[in-house]
Protein backbone atom coordinates (compact mmCIF):
# COMPACT_ATOMS: atom_id res chain seq x y z
CA UNK A 1 0.00 0.00 0.00
CA UNK A 2 1.23 3.61 -0.62
CA UNK A 3 2.06 6.06 2.49
CA UNK A 4 -1.13 7.78 2.30
CA UNK A 5 0.23 9.77 5.13
CA UNK A 6 0.79 13.12 3.98
CA UNK A 7 -2.67 13.19 3.02
CA UNK A 8 -4.23 13.78 6.97
CA UNK A 9 -3.54 17.43 7.66
CA UNK A 10 -4.03 16.39 11.23
CA UNK A 11 -1.27 14.50 11.65
CA UNK A 12 1.02 17.49 11.20
CA UNK A 13 -0.94 18.90 14.61
CA UNK A 14 1.27 18.84 17.59
CA UNK A 15 -0.06 17.26 20.95
CA UNK A 16 1.71 18.25 23.82
CA UNK A 17 4.62 19.15 21.49
CA UNK A 18 4.95 16.25 20.52
CA UNK A 19 3.85 14.33 17.11
CA UNK A 20 0.37 13.14 16.64
CA UNK A 21 0.15 9.21 16.85
CA UNK A 22 -3.16 8.08 16.20
CA UNK A 23 -4.49 5.09 17.67
CA UNK A 24 -8.07 5.62 18.28
CA UNK A 25 -9.45 4.55 14.50
CA UNK A 26 -11.99 2.80 15.55
CA UNK A 27 -14.16 5.28 17.54
CA UNK A 28 -13.38 7.86 14.48
CA UNK A 29 -10.82 8.18 11.86
CA UNK A 30 -9.04 11.12 10.44
CA UNK A 31 -9.86 12.69 7.40
CA UNK A 32 -7.61 12.95 4.06
CA UNK A 33 -7.65 16.20 2.28
CA UNK A 34 -9.58 14.89 -0.84
CA UNK A 35 -13.00 14.26 1.73
CA UNK A 36 -12.40 17.51 3.11
CA UNK A 37 -12.16 19.15 0.02
CA UNK A 38 -14.85 17.05 -1.78
CA UNK A 39 -17.27 18.04 1.41
CA UNK A 40 -16.07 22.04 0.99
CA UNK A 41 -16.37 21.84 -2.68
CA UNK A 42 -19.95 20.66 -2.40
CA UNK A 43 -21.02 23.89 -0.21
CA UNK A 44 -19.20 26.12 -2.31
CA UNK A 45 -20.37 25.03 -5.49
CA UNK A 46 -23.29 22.68 -5.30
CA UNK A 47 -25.36 23.62 -2.07
CA UNK A 48 -29.27 22.88 -2.54
CA UNK A 49 -31.80 20.65 -0.91
CA UNK A 50 -32.09 17.51 -2.72
CA UNK A 51 -35.31 15.66 -4.95
CA UNK A 52 -37.34 19.13 -4.51
CA UNK A 53 -36.45 21.91 -6.39
CA UNK A 54 -36.80 22.38 -10.48
CA UNK A 55 -34.06 24.63 -10.87
CA UNK A 56 -30.70 23.29 -12.03
CA UNK A 57 -28.68 23.43 -9.10
CA UNK A 58 -31.02 21.05 -6.97
CA UNK A 59 -30.67 18.87 -9.65
CA UNK A 60 -27.26 18.66 -9.80
CA UNK A 61 -26.96 18.48 -6.01
CA UNK A 62 -29.83 15.57 -5.85
CA UNK A 63 -27.26 14.05 -9.19
CA UNK A 64 -24.00 14.45 -6.46
CA UNK A 65 -26.40 12.78 -3.37
CA UNK A 66 -27.36 10.02 -5.58
CA UNK A 67 -23.96 9.45 -7.38
CA UNK A 68 -22.76 9.01 -3.42
CA UNK A 69 -25.82 6.26 -3.09
CA UNK A 70 -24.35 4.17 -6.23
CA UNK A 71 -20.58 4.41 -4.90
CA UNK A 72 -21.73 3.18 -1.70
CA UNK A 73 -23.70 0.14 -3.66
CA UNK A 74 -20.56 -0.80 -5.48
CA UNK A 75 -18.31 -0.29 -2.89
CA UNK A 76 -19.94 -3.36 -0.31
CA UNK A 77 -21.21 -5.41 -3.31
CA UNK A 78 -25.34 -4.02 -3.16
CA UNK A 79 -26.87 -5.29 -6.33
CA UNK A 80 -29.28 -2.25 -6.11
CA UNK A 81 -28.56 1.01 -5.49
CA UNK A 82 -32.35 1.28 -3.98
CA UNK A 83 -30.87 -0.92 -1.36
CA UNK A 84 -28.49 1.97 -0.30
CA UNK A 85 -30.33 3.81 2.71
CA UNK A 86 -28.65 6.88 3.87
CA UNK A 87 -28.51 7.28 7.66
CA UNK A 88 -26.59 9.04 10.37
CA UNK A 89 -24.32 6.00 11.56
CA UNK A 90 -24.61 2.57 12.56
CA UNK A 91 -26.82 3.30 15.31
CA UNK A 92 -29.21 5.15 13.72
CA UNK A 93 -29.24 2.27 10.42
CA UNK A 94 -29.66 -0.49 13.59
CA UNK A 95 -32.77 1.96 15.35
CA UNK A 96 -33.93 1.56 12.12
CA UNK A 97 -33.84 -2.10 11.20
CA UNK A 98 -35.08 -2.69 14.98
CA UNK A 99 -37.69 -0.57 15.29
CA UNK A 100 -39.05 -1.26 11.38
CA UNK A 101 -38.56 -4.92 11.46
CA UNK A 102 -40.29 -5.07 14.76
CA UNK A 103 -42.98 -3.88 13.76
CA UNK A 104 -42.74 -6.13 10.69
CA UNK A 105 -42.04 -9.57 12.24
CA UNK A 106 -42.14 -9.50 15.76
CA UNK A 107 -44.98 -11.00 18.08
CA UNK A 108 -45.12 -11.61 22.18
CA UNK A 109 -42.95 -14.57 22.79
CA UNK A 110 -41.05 -14.38 19.05
CA UNK A 111 -37.01 -14.69 19.64
CA UNK A 112 -34.84 -11.97 18.83
CA UNK A 113 -30.89 -13.22 19.02
CA UNK A 114 -27.97 -11.32 19.65
CA UNK A 115 -24.35 -12.01 20.87
CA UNK A 116 -22.13 -10.93 24.04
CA UNK A 117 -19.83 -9.04 21.65
CA UNK A 118 -22.09 -6.57 20.23
CA UNK A 119 -21.59 -2.61 20.70
CA UNK A 120 -24.17 -0.78 22.67
CA UNK A 121 -25.96 0.34 19.40
CA UNK A 122 -26.60 -3.65 18.16
CA UNK A 123 -28.04 -4.66 21.55
CA UNK A 124 -30.13 -1.65 22.78
CA UNK A 125 -32.67 -1.06 19.69
CA UNK A 126 -33.15 -4.83 20.52
CA UNK A 127 -33.67 -4.64 24.12
CA UNK A 128 -35.87 -1.94 23.33
CA UNK A 129 -38.01 -3.79 20.49
CA UNK A 130 -38.42 -7.24 22.91
CA UNK A 131 -39.50 -4.79 26.12
CA UNK A 132 -42.10 -3.29 23.71
CA UNK A 133 -42.98 -6.55 22.13
CA UNK A 134 -43.03 -8.64 25.09
CA UNK A 135 -40.60 -10.64 23.34
CA UNK A 136 -37.58 -13.10 24.19
CA UNK A 137 -33.90 -11.65 24.09
CA UNK A 138 -31.02 -14.17 24.14
CA UNK A 139 -27.73 -13.68 23.73
CA UNK A 140 -25.06 -16.00 22.88
CA UNK A 141 -22.22 -16.81 24.33
CA UNK A 142 -18.05 -16.41 23.89
CA UNK A 143 -15.26 -19.20 23.72
CA UNK A 144 -12.56 -18.20 26.12
CA UNK A 145 -10.44 -16.97 23.06
CA UNK A 146 -13.25 -14.05 22.22
CA UNK A 147 -14.73 -15.83 19.27
CA UNK A 148 -18.57 -16.61 19.24
CA UNK A 149 -19.49 -19.89 20.08
CA UNK A 150 -20.93 -21.15 17.09
CA UNK A 151 -22.72 -24.03 18.37
CA UNK A 152 -24.38 -21.78 21.30
CA UNK A 153 -25.60 -20.03 18.21
CA UNK A 154 -26.67 -22.87 16.51
CA UNK A 155 -28.60 -23.92 19.70
CA UNK A 156 -30.22 -20.33 19.44
CA UNK A 157 -31.68 -20.56 16.02
CA UNK A 158 -32.96 -24.41 17.35
CA UNK A 159 -35.76 -22.09 19.06
CA UNK A 160 -36.79 -20.35 15.52
CA UNK A 161 -36.00 -16.62 16.30
CA UNK A 162 -37.68 -14.10 14.19
CA UNK A 163 -34.26 -11.95 13.62
CA UNK A 164 -30.77 -12.35 14.38
CA UNK A 165 -28.48 -9.38 15.15
CA UNK A 166 -24.57 -9.15 15.28
CA UNK A 167 -21.48 -7.92 15.04
CA UNK A 168 -18.92 -8.60 11.94
CA UNK A 169 -16.01 -7.46 13.78
CA UNK A 170 -15.68 -6.82 17.47
CA UNK A 171 -14.78 -3.31 18.66
CA UNK A 172 -13.25 -4.62 21.33
CA UNK A 173 -11.62 -8.15 20.68
CA UNK A 174 -11.28 -7.44 16.74
CA UNK A 175 -12.82 -10.84 16.28
CA UNK A 176 -14.02 -11.54 12.83
CA UNK A 177 -17.18 -13.44 12.73
CA UNK A 178 -17.62 -15.49 10.31
CA UNK A 179 -21.01 -13.52 8.58
CA UNK A 180 -21.58 -15.49 5.66
CA UNK A 181 -21.72 -18.85 7.72
CA UNK A 182 -24.44 -17.43 10.78
CA UNK A 183 -26.26 -15.98 7.86
CA UNK A 184 -26.69 -19.16 6.43
CA UNK A 185 -27.53 -21.16 9.33
CA UNK A 186 -29.97 -18.00 10.48
CA UNK A 187 -31.72 -18.08 6.91
CA UNK A 188 -32.32 -21.68 7.37
CA UNK A 189 -33.75 -21.38 10.81
CA UNK A 190 -35.51 -18.89 9.16
CA UNK A 191 -34.63 -15.44 10.67
CA UNK A 192 -34.09 -12.11 9.47
CA UNK A 193 -30.25 -11.67 9.35
CA UNK A 194 -28.71 -8.30 10.53
CA UNK A 195 -25.18 -7.20 10.67
CA UNK A 196 -23.52 -4.33 12.31
CA UNK A 197 -20.48 -3.22 9.75
CA UNK A 198 -19.23 -0.56 11.71
CA UNK A 199 -15.37 -1.89 12.37
CA UNK A 200 -15.71 -4.24 8.86
CA UNK A 201 -16.19 -1.90 6.08
CA UNK A 202 -13.96 0.25 6.69
CA UNK A 203 -11.21 -2.54 7.06
CA UNK A 204 -12.17 -5.22 5.10
CA UNK A 205 -13.35 -6.30 1.79
CA UNK A 206 -16.62 -6.45 1.88
CA UNK A 207 -19.32 -7.91 -0.28
CA UNK A 208 -23.15 -7.65 1.42
CA UNK A 209 -24.36 -10.07 -1.17
CA UNK A 210 -21.79 -12.99 -0.98
CA UNK A 211 -22.20 -12.04 2.97
CA UNK A 212 -25.49 -13.39 2.74
CA UNK A 213 -26.98 -10.52 5.22
CA UNK A 214 -30.93 -8.75 4.90
CA UNK A 215 -29.26 -5.79 6.44
CA UNK A 216 -25.89 -4.38 7.23
CA UNK A 217 -25.25 -1.28 8.75
CA UNK A 218 -22.05 1.04 9.02
CA UNK A 219 -20.41 4.70 9.77
CA UNK A 220 -18.73 7.27 7.34
CA UNK A 221 -17.01 8.66 10.21
CA UNK A 222 -15.16 5.23 11.02
CA UNK A 223 -13.92 5.06 7.46
CA UNK A 224 -12.10 8.24 6.39
CA UNK A 225 -15.59 10.17 5.53
CA UNK A 226 -17.53 12.90 7.40
CA UNK A 227 -19.13 12.48 10.60
CA UNK A 228 -22.92 12.40 10.73
CA UNK A 229 -23.86 10.20 7.61
CA UNK A 230 -23.34 6.27 7.53
CA UNK A 231 -25.73 3.79 5.56
CA UNK A 232 -28.02 1.04 6.21
CA UNK A 233 -27.90 -1.60 3.31
CA UNK A 234 -30.62 -3.93 2.76
CA UNK A 235 -32.05 -6.69 0.21
CA UNK A 236 -34.53 -4.73 -1.93
CA UNK A 237 -37.41 -7.15 -1.13
CA UNK A 238 -37.19 -6.76 2.48
CA UNK A 239 -36.36 -2.95 2.14
CA UNK A 240 -39.70 -2.55 0.42
CA UNK A 241 -41.72 -5.05 2.59
CA UNK A 242 -40.50 -2.97 5.94
CA UNK A 243 -42.80 0.37 7.63
CA UNK A 244 -41.01 3.11 7.47
CA UNK A 245 -39.15 4.41 10.48
CA UNK A 246 -39.16 8.53 10.63
CA UNK A 247 -42.41 10.15 9.21
CA UNK A 248 -41.82 13.46 7.68
CA UNK A 249 -41.01 15.06 4.07
CA UNK A 250 -39.25 13.39 1.23
CA UNK A 251 -40.42 9.74 2.09
CA UNK A 252 -44.49 10.46 1.12
CA UNK A 253 -46.28 9.65 -2.12
CA UNK A 254 -49.14 10.99 -1.30
CA UNK A 255 -50.67 12.43 2.29
CA UNK A 256 -54.37 12.46 3.34
CA UNK A 257 -55.49 13.88 6.55
CA UNK A 258 -55.02 10.51 8.79
CA UNK A 259 -53.16 8.77 5.81
CA UNK A 260 -50.20 8.46 3.47
CA UNK A 261 -48.67 6.57 0.98
CA UNK A 262 -44.98 5.87 0.74
CA UNK A 263 -42.27 7.34 -1.22
CA UNK A 264 -40.53 4.08 -3.04
CA UNK A 265 -37.23 2.72 -1.59
CA UNK A 266 -34.97 3.88 -0.35
CA UNK A 267 -36.44 7.37 -0.06
CA UNK A 268 -38.99 6.04 2.30
CA UNK A 269 -36.89 5.61 4.78
CA UNK A 270 -34.85 9.36 4.32
CA UNK A 271 -37.31 11.74 6.35
CA UNK A 272 -36.79 15.15 6.07
CA UNK A 273 -33.54 16.69 4.67
CA UNK A 274 -30.78 14.46 4.39
CA UNK A 275 -26.68 15.04 5.02
CA UNK A 276 -26.00 15.54 1.58
CA UNK A 277 -22.37 16.94 2.03
CA UNK A 278 -21.81 14.10 3.99
CA UNK A 279 -23.12 11.69 1.36
CA UNK A 280 -20.36 13.29 -1.03
CA UNK A 281 -17.70 13.39 1.35
CA UNK A 282 -18.49 9.30 1.98
CA UNK A 283 -18.30 8.95 -1.75
CA UNK A 284 -14.67 10.74 -1.99
CA UNK A 285 -13.92 7.99 1.09
CA UNK A 286 -15.04 5.43 -1.20
CA UNK A 287 -12.63 7.00 -4.08
CA UNK A 288 -9.43 7.22 -1.50
CA UNK A 289 -9.81 3.69 -0.08
CA UNK A 290 -10.30 1.54 -3.61
CA UNK A 291 -7.31 3.64 -4.91
CA UNK A 292 -5.71 2.17 -1.52
CA UNK A 293 -7.03 -1.20 -2.51
CA UNK A 294 -8.85 -2.82 0.26
CA UNK A 295 -6.97 -5.74 0.02
CA UNK A 296 -3.96 -3.54 0.51
CA UNK A 297 -5.46 -1.72 3.30
CA UNK A 298 -6.53 -5.47 5.46
CA UNK A 299 -3.39 -6.47 4.92
CA UNK A 300 -1.74 -3.28 6.27
CA UNK A 301 -3.84 -3.62 9.46
CA UNK A 302 -3.03 -7.39 9.72
CA UNK A 303 0.89 -6.62 9.73
CA UNK A 304 0.31 -3.72 11.63
CA UNK A 305 -1.50 -5.24 14.36
CA UNK A 306 0.77 -8.14 14.64
CA UNK A 307 3.41 -6.38 14.99
CA UNK A 308 1.61 -4.70 17.95
CA UNK A 309 0.41 -7.71 19.80
CA UNK A 310 3.71 -8.56 19.60
CA UNK A 311 5.29 -5.61 21.39
CA UNK A 312 2.88 -5.10 23.71
CA UNK A 313 2.95 -8.97 24.75
CA UNK A 314 6.28 -8.30 25.73
CA UNK A 315 5.67 -5.89 28.43
CA UNK A 316 5.34 -7.32 31.82
CA UNK A 317 2.17 -7.34 33.35
CA UNK A 318 0.06 -6.63 30.17
CA UNK A 319 -2.78 -8.61 29.02
CA UNK A 320 -3.99 -8.96 25.46
CA UNK A 321 -7.43 -9.42 24.91
CA UNK A 322 -9.24 -11.43 21.79
CA UNK A 323 -8.31 -14.05 19.35
CA UNK A 324 -4.93 -14.25 17.38
CA UNK A 325 -6.76 -13.55 14.17
CA UNK A 326 -8.36 -10.00 14.26
CA UNK A 327 -9.45 -7.33 13.07
CA UNK A 328 -6.86 -3.86 13.59
CA UNK A 329 -7.83 -3.03 17.71
CA UNK A 330 -5.37 -4.17 20.22
CA UNK A 331 -7.70 -3.96 23.58
CA UNK A 332 -4.93 -4.98 27.09
CA UNK A 333 -4.93 -4.16 30.25
CA UNK A 334 -1.46 -3.41 32.43
CA UNK A 335 -0.79 -5.07 35.90
CA UNK A 336 -3.18 -3.28 38.03
CA UNK A 337 -3.20 0.23 36.40
CA UNK A 338 -6.54 2.02 35.55
CA UNK A 339 -6.95 1.91 31.85
CA UNK A 340 -7.94 6.03 31.81
CA UNK A 341 -4.85 6.40 33.51
CA UNK A 342 -2.80 4.67 30.87
CA UNK A 343 -4.25 6.41 28.22
CA UNK A 344 -3.73 9.88 30.10
CA UNK A 345 0.10 9.23 30.52
CA UNK A 346 0.35 8.19 27.00
CA UNK A 347 -1.38 11.10 25.65
CA UNK A 348 1.30 12.95 27.82
CA UNK A 349 3.70 11.32 24.86
CA UNK A 350 1.53 12.46 22.25
CA UNK A 351 -0.14 8.70 21.85
CA UNK A 352 -3.95 8.30 21.37
CA UNK A 353 -5.74 5.59 22.32
CA UNK A 354 -9.25 4.82 23.79
CA UNK A 355 -10.14 3.77 27.63
CA UNK A 356 -13.41 1.95 28.97
CA UNK A 357 -16.26 -0.20 28.12
CA UNK A 358 -15.83 0.72 24.47
CA UNK A 359 -19.92 0.96 24.35
CA UNK A 360 -19.86 -3.00 24.87
CA UNK A 361 -20.84 -3.70 29.08
CA UNK A 362 -21.82 -6.80 28.65
CA UNK A 363 -18.31 -8.01 26.76
CA UNK A 364 -16.58 -6.32 29.88
CA UNK A 365 -18.45 -8.22 32.22
CA UNK A 366 -17.52 -11.39 30.46
CA UNK A 367 -13.71 -10.41 30.49
CA UNK A 368 -13.91 -9.41 34.21
CA UNK A 369 -12.64 -5.95 33.70
CA UNK A 370 -14.30 -2.78 34.03
CA UNK A 371 -12.68 -1.42 31.42
CA UNK A 372 -9.63 -1.99 28.75
CA UNK A 373 -7.13 0.36 26.73
CA UNK A 374 -7.84 -0.14 23.31
CA UNK A 375 -5.77 0.58 20.66
CA UNK A 376 -7.17 0.45 16.94
CA UNK A 377 -5.08 0.89 13.44
CA UNK A 378 -5.35 2.63 10.08
CA UNK A 379 -3.96 3.17 6.95
CA UNK A 380 -2.06 6.23 8.51
CA UNK A 381 -0.62 4.07 11.03
CA UNK A 382 3.07 2.79 10.88
CA UNK A 383 5.29 0.31 13.09
CA UNK A 384 6.59 4.04 14.43
CA UNK A 385 3.25 4.55 16.13
CA UNK A 386 3.45 0.66 17.86
CA UNK A 387 6.81 1.44 19.08
CA UNK A 388 6.04 4.91 20.19
CA UNK A 389 2.50 2.86 22.32
CA UNK A 390 5.05 0.58 23.69
CA UNK A 391 7.45 2.79 24.58
CA UNK A 392 4.68 5.38 26.18
CA UNK A 393 3.31 1.98 27.68
CA UNK A 394 6.62 1.19 29.74
CA UNK A 395 6.69 4.80 31.02
CA UNK A 396 3.34 4.02 32.69
CA UNK A 397 4.49 0.95 34.22
CA UNK A 398 7.55 2.82 35.55
CA UNK A 399 5.75 5.50 37.02
CA UNK A 400 3.19 3.44 38.68
CA UNK A 401 6.06 1.49 40.54
CA UNK A 402 6.69 -1.29 38.31
CA UNK A 403 10.19 -1.98 37.70
CA UNK A 404 11.57 -2.59 34.06
CA UNK A 405 11.43 -6.46 32.84
N1 LIG B 1 -17.79 2.38 18.18
C1 LIG B 1 -15.73 2.79 19.37
O1 LIG B 1 -14.87 3.54 19.84
P1 LIG B 1 -21.80 5.20 15.43
O2 LIG B 1 -21.45 5.91 16.71
O3 LIG B 1 -23.27 5.15 15.19
O4 LIG B 1 -21.03 5.71 14.26
O5 LIG B 1 -21.27 3.69 15.59
C2 LIG B 1 -21.71 2.91 16.66
C3 LIG B 1 -21.01 1.59 16.66
C4 LIG B 1 -21.73 0.45 16.33
N2 LIG B 1 -21.13 -0.75 16.25
C5 LIG B 1 -19.83 -0.92 16.49
C6 LIG B 1 -19.22 -2.28 16.37
C7 LIG B 1 -19.05 0.18 16.82
O6 LIG B 1 -17.75 0.02 17.06
C8 LIG B 1 -19.65 1.47 16.93
C9 LIG B 1 -18.87 2.66 17.37
C10 LIG B 1 -16.89 3.42 18.63
O7 LIG B 1 -15.67 1.57 19.46
C11 LIG B 1 -17.55 4.46 19.48
S1 LIG B 1 -18.29 3.80 20.93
Amino acid sequence: MRDPRADFPILGEPVHGRRLVYLDSAATTQKPRQVIEAVADYYRRLNANVHRGAYDLAVRATEAYEDARAAVAAFVGAPDPRGVVFVRGTTEALNLAASSLGRLKVRAGDGIVVTAMEHHSNLIPWQLLAQERAARLEMVELTPQGELDVDGYRRALERRPKIVAFTHVSNVLGTINPVAELARLAHEAGAVVVVDGAQAVPHLAVNVAELGADLYAFSGHKMLGPMGVGVLVGTPELLDAMPPYHGGGEMIRTVQDTTATYAPIPHKFEAGTPNVAGAVGLKAAIAYLGALGMAEVAAHERALTGYARERLAAIEGLRLYGPEERAGVVSFTLADIHPHDLATIVDSEGVAIRAGHHCAQPLMRRLDVPATARASFYVYNTREDVDALAGALEKARALFGYARA
